[in-house]
């Protein structure tokens, strides 16, 4: 694996509040950062480098860490942009379960994940949190792509065992089987990149004795375990009338052993003050996906909210209730959700580089990757991308204005056009883990 040294502009998170941005240089050796400073830094040390290939980034390009979705569907993918004109539960019935179906053929599963993978990495997604089917089989195809394109994946086989009308679901002790042979299949793989996720669907698909063993598995094989949680009101409404024993839906999955600091839920729309509570003092996480929440008439999830009450939060594209497969769009959707909850005097809006540390080391915090990832640091591994702010034939022409005052200035200037305007043609380069996974430069 070649030694890198990336010269130029270099920007990471810290912390949610503190997005460090400089000129300097950045080294990887073997997949892993070795060395972070500042050009002088480098230039007293040049021997050391040697036998490092450089890769000097132009004024108008920067490295920053690769981006993380926590929360999206592959085999949906083939449904992106369409039937998105009903709410949550009609649109799993009528377009979601009998797309998912199919994935019982291989060989439509195979092409499928090949092509989602792909197009996330294109989209400079360096780690995905995948819900697959209802397949073992099936969503081992998706396992053999994302180690195939060399993509860090969490791959979940989808559990549901709550009769619905196209026969879309397992009795519970095929579902606790399947799980547990597809997380022994996965390990069988032995990547370290790609891991198993044990996946309920969601309360309104899920029996509580599913539930229970699935975390109880989990806890077995020290597995993250992600489902969904108060995304829209009816559904909320019909958990809690399934379980009329719980006074929240936090609660259902809380007597089944789900909430963990291993546990990552996605939505958490309408979570009380108190189960955002038990969410931060058990450590789950939230994956906020602000274009599905939005298409399907969801709701508006208070993300400010979820964040100062010590919730860990990160994001999600949510395909196919979201339309967008690039965090990108994510980041704006959940800075947009959150300027019209702060418009409605509701909470104060999350800036642009908030939403750059929720895609990057939020989302790594979410899926309890952070010790790896996120953000550049010496020791993690390097999940990179290299960006051009006005890259040819990209959406942002260079009209050089407003005049940069400063090195300073510029950097913010060119960071903040790729947040707000930029898209793939703007990632010329992607990296995981030391490997080049996409190459425009
Ligand atoms: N709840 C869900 N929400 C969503 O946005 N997409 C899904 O596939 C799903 N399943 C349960």
């Amino acid at each position: 694996m070649s030694q890198l040294v990336f010269v130029g502009v270099i920007a990471s998170a810290r912390s949610l509040k503190d997005l460090n941005a400089f000129t300097g240089y950045l080294s990887v050796e073997s997949g892993v950062i070795t060395s972070i400073g500042t050009k002088e830094e480098l230039d007293n040390q040049k021997n050391k480098f040697k036998d490092f290939k450089f890769i000097h980034l132009e004024s108008n390009q920067f490295l920053m860490p690769g981006l993380i979705d926590c929360h999206t569907h592959a085999p949906q993918f083939p449904n992106i942009g369409l039937g998105l004109d009903r709410p949550l539960l009609e649109w799993l019935d009528k377009y979601t379960f009998p797309l998912e179906s199919q994935y019982s053929n291989i060989d439509f599963a195979s092409s499928v994940y090949n092509t989602v993978v792909q197009r996330l990495l294109i989209n400079g997604t360096t780690t995905a949190c995948y819900f697959g089917s209802l397949h073992k089989e099936g969503c081992l195809e998706l396992v053999k792509s994302a180690i195939k394109y060399k993509q860090r994946a969490l791959v979940g086989k989808v559990s549901m065992n709550i009769k619905n009308n196209i026969g879309y679901y397992n009795d519970t002790q095929t579902e606790l089987n399947q799980t547990e042979e597809f997380i022994q299949s996965v390990l069988e793989f032995k990547s370290e990149l790609v891991h198993p996720i044990v996946t309920p669907r969601f309360a309104v698909s899920c029996d509580h004795e599913l539930m229970c063993g699935l975390s109880k598995i989990a806890q077995k094989y020290n597995c993250r375990i992600q489902s969904h949680v108060s995304e829209n009101t009816k559904e909320i409404e019909h958990v809690l009338k399934c379980f009329s024993e719980c006074t929240t839906y936090s609660h259902v999955y809380d007597q089944c052993g789900i909430l963990t600091k291993k546990c990552i839920m996605a939505h958490a729309v309408y979570l009380s003050k108190k189960e955002m509570e038990l969410f931060a003092s058990k450590g789950v996480s939230v994956a906020h996906c602000p274009a599905s929440n939005t298409r399907l008439r969801s709701g508006l999830c208070p993300v400010r909210r979820l964040i100062d009450n010590g919730v860990t939060v990160g994001l999600g594209t949510d395909v196919s209730g979201g339309d967008s497969a690039t965090i990108l769009d994510a980041m704006r959707r959940a800075m947009d959700v959150s300027t019209h909850l702060e418009l409605l005097g509701n909470e104060e809006a999350i800036t642009w580089k908030e939403a750059f540390y929720l895609a990057t080391l939020g989302g790594a915090k979410a899926l309890n990757l952070d010790e790896k990832i996120g953000n550049f640091a010496v020791g993690k591994e390097f999940d990179a991308l290299v960006i051009d702010a006005y890259s040819k034939n990209g959406p942002t022409d260079d009209y050089v204005y407003p005049l940069p005052a400063d090195d300073e200035e510029h950097i913010l200037n060119i960071l903040q056009r790729f947040l707000y305007v930029g898209d793939d043609r703007n990632i010329v380069q992607v990296y995981v883990k030391g490997e080049i996974v996409k190459d425009n430069l």
